[in-house]
């Protein structure tokens, strides 16, 4: 039977913002994550003016791995762990985000992470722009409304990019860039974009706007990186929510392909380096575009990605409706419950067919190496006598590697790696909870901040650990 590579990446993965903590540490800025308040399953986390008095802000100290590095990164080695996938705080290097010279002290903890990790085999793959912009950066510019982001992200890219070249051979430059077209898109316009949508403006027109320049952004720090190091492979980063239609009926089949190409028309432009047709006769229909420059379509040319990266968590069914011909997707109104799919406490539908079925529509249309950098199970854990017996967490990765090796294997898909989210527990992107749990290794904090943050094995860590000495062999 065939197998996976021996060099296949098996890891897990992080965001700075969501688990380093140390959010005034060693001259950091602040950046959005620091002024957000925790939410919940059914509360959404207000994003405040600046950091208020007497709020609760989860990520200020999330789990302090700024000063627990060591013995994570040790606890990830015991796991076998080959890569780790984080994200470079970007207000730790410039903590207003306009300045022309990095911060030294900031740049020098990526390098002791880095150091670390290597001491240990384990290669670091890095996403430049994860949920995490300068603060001042929205405030000053209006964040990714303005084009002179560009400039700013390409310098922090060029930074990064020179100082870690021997260290760090794969990147990512905006993590799931694509979230913010439908679901709850002004909070991820916010998180990803730094923008805040005004009362009586068109969302949906600002973030095609400033997507444009995240695009054109990515495009001149993937041609800069092949600059600075033949070796630096730079890829996109993808959420990979797959929208199947509800039933045979065909408007259901036609709205899904709608859906489709409103979600991930992204990697068309990152992977080509055009915007497909479909997308270039929506824009010029709504008029959304207005600053595209004859340079900007070169640049996206000139500026290709190397391998895809993405995420998976879950799929979505949609249908339909009559008041809506020219199907234009709107999850609120599109969206339906798949009736073959459980869902999670937090409403995300569990269906690890819907992996593989992601990476062959990928494999299709790009012909190009894949990275799955996140996939996993948010949940409660209890701890019983200083365990945890996480078998849903187990149980959810199990059957997405089964499908993942299937890709693989019998669909001949190139994948470099596997990072589950998360390698550690850590707080929640979307609601800032700690109790919604994704890693292998407990981390004793709860949603109100206290706990001692010690860290404990759970079941899941002693069952990936023999994952990965068995190269995916071993799954039960
Ligand atoms: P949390 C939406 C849909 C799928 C994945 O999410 C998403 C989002 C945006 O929240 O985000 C990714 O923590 C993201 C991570 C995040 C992880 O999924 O809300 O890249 O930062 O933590 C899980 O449960």
């Amino acid at each position: 039977m065939s197998v996976l590579n021996d060099d296949f990446l098996w890891g897990g993965a992080v965001a700075a913002h969501q688990f380093e903590g140390g959010w005034k540490v060693g001259g950091k800025g602040i950046s959005v994550a620091d002024i957000m308040t925790a939410g919940s399953a059914s509360e959404n986390r207000t994003i405040t003016d600046g950091v208020l008095d007497k709020k609760n802000y989860p990520n200020h100290e999330a789990i302090d791995f700024y000063h627990h590095y060591k013995q994570d990164i040790k606890l990830f080695a015991e796991m076998g762990f080959r890569c780790f996938r984080t994200s470079i705080a970007w207000t730790r290097i410039f903590p207003k985000g306009d300045e022309k010279q990095p911060n030294e002290e900031g740049l020098k903890f990526y390098d002791d992470l880095f150091d670390e990790c290597l001491k240990y085999n384990i290669q670091p793959i890095v996403t430049l722009s994860h949920f995490e912009l300068p603060y001042y950066l929205i405030e000053k510019y209006g964040g990714w409304r303005n084009r002179k982001m560009i400039d700013f992200f390409v310098n922090f890219a060029d930074v990064c990019f020179k100082r870690y070249q021997n260290k760090v051979k794969y990147w990512m430059t905006f993590n799931e860039i694509n979230n913010q077209t439908g679901y709850n898109n002004e909070f991820c316009l916010f998180t990803n974009s730094g923008i805040k949508v005004k009362s009586g403006e068109n969302a949906e027109q600002v973030m095609y706007q400033a997507a444009h320049y995240e695009l054109v952004a990515s495009s001149i720090a993937v041609r800069h990186a092949h600059v600075i190091n033949k070796g630096l492979q730079v890829g996109c980063m993808i959420a990979m929510v797959p929208l199947y239609p509800l039933d045979s009926k065909p408007a259901n089949i036609m709205m899904a392909e709608k859906a489709m190409q409103k979600r991930y028309w992204f990697a068309d432009v990152h992977v080509t380096g055009e915007y497909p047709t479909f997308m270039k006769a929506f824009l010029k229909k709504k008029g959304y575009t207005t600053d595209v420059t004859h340079d900007d379509l070169i640049n996206l040319k000139k500026g290709t990605v190397d391998y895809l990266g993405f995420s998976y968590y879950m799929s979505k069914t949609i249908k339909a409706t009559d008041d809506n011909p020219e199907y234009e997707y709107d999850d609120y109104k599109n969206d339906v419950q798949n009736p073959f799919l459980k869902v999670s406490e937090w409403g995300w539908s569990v269906d690890p067919e819907g992996l593989r079925y992601g990476m062959n529509w990928f494999n299709d249309r790009f012909h190009l190496p894949q990275f799955i950098v996140e996939n996993g199970f948010g949940s409660r854990d209890v701890v019983e006598n200083g365990e945890i017996h996480d078998n849903y967490r187990i149980n959810y990765l199990r059957q997405h590697i089964i499908e993942m090796k299937k890709a693989v294997l019998e669909d001949g898909i190139d994948l470099l790696g596997y990072t589950p989210w998360s390698a550690i527990d850590i707080v929640s992107a979307g609601t800032g909870q700690m109790e919604k749990r994704y890693g292998f290794i407990y981390v004793d904090k709860d949603d109100e901040g206290k706990g001692t943050l010690a860290r404990l094995r759970k079941d899941s860590f002693y069952w990936y650990k023999k994952v990965i000495e068995s190269n995916g062999q071993e799954l039960d």
